[in-house]
């Protein structure tokens, strides 16, 4: 297994650079050029982290594109809507979303959310402006001033919206709230949807990729369109959408990410004179890691999704189960999800062709090497993991994935996923998170 990087670290950056560019429309980013030509909201953050080591006032515009998008709810859509593409289903007329009052007037976005990253980009970009000084700085203070009440907004409707009985999980209402759209995660959720009537539709996404076997099945979008029209009926009103829709599960890597992005918040809050929104923040992750902590199977190390409307535990074995390493938690839990993540289960599996964690576990009966979300290495995924290592101290862990992911990335295709076993790039190609993971990587 070699992880040699093949290119110099400055192609490399360019190419990244080059990018960011070309999927840039002025004031948002697509998350890819032919594949998702709209903004979608985890990848904006990722995308402005990216962003960030290149052109502070450019990935303060990505965050504030997307926050201006936010609904008067306080959620944060998750695709909004670019005026210069109709080439992605579902779009704004099939979502519905044009006559709900909480959107705001001038934006066309989807009905749902995915998970907050946002203010963990805004604490990179609050850095790389003071490290850069004058302009750069200000400009970051600026964002940030001018966007707190945003993204507090927007962690305290998860944290009451989705989370009403208080249990520190976030409730998602589509798979595609989770980011992980076919993960086996879903598998039981999904095979206990039948699907209503469905107004005809034609799939986009299979046009874009290099085998219709790497994306959803028809069978799953059949309930990924139906879960939209069940929202749809009811308004997106966050009280009627519990009752109504057919999927429900407490999102424990969802969960973990609101716990990391709400201590990061609280971090921010205390330095801009906010000491009641600290303290608040700091509750909300505390509560939101000890939820995902309670989650751990002691079988198998791994946390666990809760299916609400089965009332059981989602027992799949994929890279969510390392959401307590996002959240943070206590060290005698990291260090055995860190020697889990190691191990030939995942990271150290022998036939991995970099040392990097597939979205699930090659021993898996439901690993699938080319198949979206069913086991490809999703590159942002492992930025994240990356990033919280280091929050919580490991930097070996950190510099293990900073090699491996660079020798990945250094195929300059900037791939959506890839295969673990050959690295070859899978999906779209020139993914703008990816991109923005190469730059955060190789500063
Ligand atoms: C994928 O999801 C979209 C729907 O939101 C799709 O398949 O059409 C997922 O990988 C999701 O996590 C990601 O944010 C999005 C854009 O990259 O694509």
């Amino acid at each position: 297994m070699s992880t040699t990087a093949a290119v110099d670290p400055g192609t490399l950056r360019s190419a990244a650079v080059e990018v960011l560019r070309r999927n840039d429309l002025g004031t948002m980013t697509t998350a890819a050029p032919d594949l998702y030509p709209h903004q979608w909201s985890w990848d904006s953050a990722f995308v402005a982290i990216g962003l960030a080591r290149i052109d502070v006032p450019r990935a303060a515009t990505e965050l504030r594109s997307l926050l201006a998008a936010q609904w008067s709810t306080g959620m944060v859509p998750h695709i909004v809507f670019s005026p210069s593409s109709t080439d992605y289903f579902p779009g704004p007329d099939r979502w519905g979303t044009d006559e709900v009052a909480a959107r705001p007037a001038g934006y066309r976005t989807s009905g749902i959310c995915q998970p907050p990253v946002h203010a963990i980009a805004l604490r990179h970009i609050l850095d790389r402006g003071r490290e850069n000084g004058g302009a750069d700085a200000a400009e970051a203070e600026r964002l940030v001033a001018g966007s707190l009440d945003g993204w507090l907004a927007w962690h305290r409707w998860l944290a009451s919206a989705r989370d009403p009985d208080g249990v520190g999980l976030v409730e998602i209402h589509h798979s595609w709230e989770s980011g992980f759209d076919n993960s086996p995660r879903w598998d039981g959720p999904y095979a206990r949807i039948t699907p209503g009537p469905l107004p005809p539709y034609r799939r986009r996404d299979v046009l874009h990729v290099g085998s219709a076997g790497e994306r959803p099945t028809d069978t799953e979008y059949d309930r990924y369109l139906w879960l939209v029209e069940q929202m749809r009926s009811v308004a997106y009103d966050d009280a009627a959408t519990g009752s109504t829709v057919d999927f429900r599960v407490r999102d424990v890597f969802f969960s973990a990410v609101l716990a990391a992005a709400a201590g990061t918040l609280a971090g921010i809050c205390d330095e801009f004179g906010r000491p009641d929104d600290a303290a608040e923040q700091r509750r909300t992750a505390a509560r939101f890691r000890a939820g995902v902590a309670g989650t751990v199977d002691p079988a198998t190390g791994l946390a666990r999704d809760f299916d609400v409307r089965a009332g059981e535990w989602i027992g799949a074995e994929t890279i969510a189960g390392f959401a307590p390493l996002v959240a943070g938690g206590e060290p005698g839990l990291l260090a055995a999800q860190r020697a889990l993540l190691r191990s030939a289960r995942w990271a150290g599996h022998p036939g991995l062709r970099f040392p990097l964690p597939p979205s699930t576990s090659p021993e898996s009966p439901d690993f699938r090497a080319r198949t979206y979300w069913r086991g490809p290495v999703w590159p942002f995924l492992v930025l994240l993991l990356g990033w919280a290592a280091r929050r919580d101290g490991d930097d070996a862990l950190h510099a293990d994935l900073r090699a491996a992911a660079l020798a990945q990335l250094t195929d300059l295709t900037f791939a959506e996923y890839y295969e673990p076993f050959t690295g070859e790039a899978l999906g779209s190609h020139a993914q703008a998170w990816t991109a923005a993971a190469a730059l955060e990587w190789l500063a």
